[in-house]
């Protein structure tokens, strides 16, 4: 026997070997390629839940939202990912505009609150929403004392000399958090006053860092003072015991759908479809509160954690997903802060 034939005969024997096992075996081949963009705890826990009830190994990457879309527009000729998970609504919606990803109809949207269907019907079924929670920001108590500083309650009181380096948010480039922010101001003060006001904080802000929740970790750990991200992100600062306040801006403030989508040409496609029911079931969105991730979720029946900052309390604006979550304006705003913004000197 040849080399050739000797290695055939031990592939068929192999392929036989598997066949004998039966097709538990052969569904134990099954995968899924996820990209995931809330807090890692919640990703790891779904990847952990999800492999448990359907057997499927998932490969999981964690990326900020804005990287995230990035990453499978760079890949579109040739898709890695299945699912994109989690992470702000607007890039999910400027993803489902550009065509990135798939129209998918689960069996659970109609178990869902109106807001996380509107984000499917507002980008033709390619998105979902999976939970919504308020942007703020939150302080650290102890050296807010320790520096004298007055208590901040309101966006304009970010942009007191006094706070000169002591405010820390993200790049919206590459966070959903931050381009939250920025949407948000604009649309609270208007483009032209916005912009200002983006001016007037950048003097304050120590650093831009790559994840939204980076700066209220940061707070936390007593490296800055301020820091402008969820509200829910706040809270599992507040919650490990840390010296955090949360603060719902005078003002009024945005807020997030945090979206979930099939990417297109996934090549994993029926793993994908069995994540994105299994993402919208009520007992595994009731599960965030065990990674401390404390959004509101999507599905009306699961119980949000007691923890989680009630959005009827909360001034709320009436974000414009439409709007900032199209390819043109999302695009157009991050240029202009590049231009306008972060060229500043601080
Ligand atoms: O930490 C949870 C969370 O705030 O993170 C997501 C966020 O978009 C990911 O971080 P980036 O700001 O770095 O993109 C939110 O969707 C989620 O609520």
């Amino acid at each position: 026997m040849n080399y050739h034939n000797k290695l055939l005969g031990a592939a068929l024997a192999a392929v036989t070997a598997l066949a004998s096992f039966g097709p538990s075996a052969l569904q134990a081949a099954e995968k899924l390629t996820l990209y995931c963009s809330p807090q890692i705890e919640w990703c790891q826990l779904m990847v952990e839940e999800f492999k448990k009830a359907t057997g499927i190994d998932v490969a999981m990457t964690r990326k900020s939202s804005g990287e995230t879309f990035a990453q499978i527009k760079a890949e579109s000729r040739n898709p890695k990912g299945d699912v994109w998970w989690g992470g702000t609504g607007d890039p999910h919606l400027q993803a489902a505009e550009e065509g990135l990803t798939e129209k998918y109809m689960s069996p659970m949207l109609p178990k869902l609150h109106d807001w996380a269907q509107r984000q499917g019907s507002d980008s033709g079924n390619r998105t979902v929403g999976i939970y919504a929670g308020a942007l703020g920001f939150g302080y650290n108590k102890d050296l807010l004392a320790k520096n004298n500083l007055p208590t901040p309650k309101c966006w304009k009181d970010l942009l007191n000399p006094a706070f000169k380096g002591h405010v820390q948010m993200a790049n919206p480039n590459s966070s959903g958090t931050a381009y939250t922010t920025l949407a948000t101001i604009v649309q609270i003060f208007g483009e032209d006053e916005g912009f200002e006001f983006m001016k007037g904080l950048h003097k304050n802000i120590n650093q831009y860092t790559k994840s939204g929740s980076a700066p209220i970790k940061a707070a936390a750990r007593g490296e800055t003072t301020i820091g402008i991200v969820f509200q829910h992100d706040i809270v599992t600062q507040v919650v490990k015991g840390f010296p955090i306040e949360v603060v719902s801006p005078c003002e009024g403030t945005g807020y997030e759908i945090g979206s979930m989508s099939i990417i297109k040409g996934a090549r994993n496609a029926d793993s994908a479809k069995k994540f994105y029911d299994f993402a919208l079931d009520p007992k595994i969105q009731t599960m965030a509160k065990q990674a401390r991730a404390y959004q509101v979720p999507s599905n009306a029946s699961a119980n949000p954690p007691p923890e989680a900052p009630d959005l009827k309390d909360i001034k709320l604006i009436d974000y414009d997903f439409k709007k900032y979550g199209s390819s043109a304006e999302r695009r157009r705003l991050l240029a202009k802060w590049d231009k306008e913004v972060k060229s500043l000197p601080r």
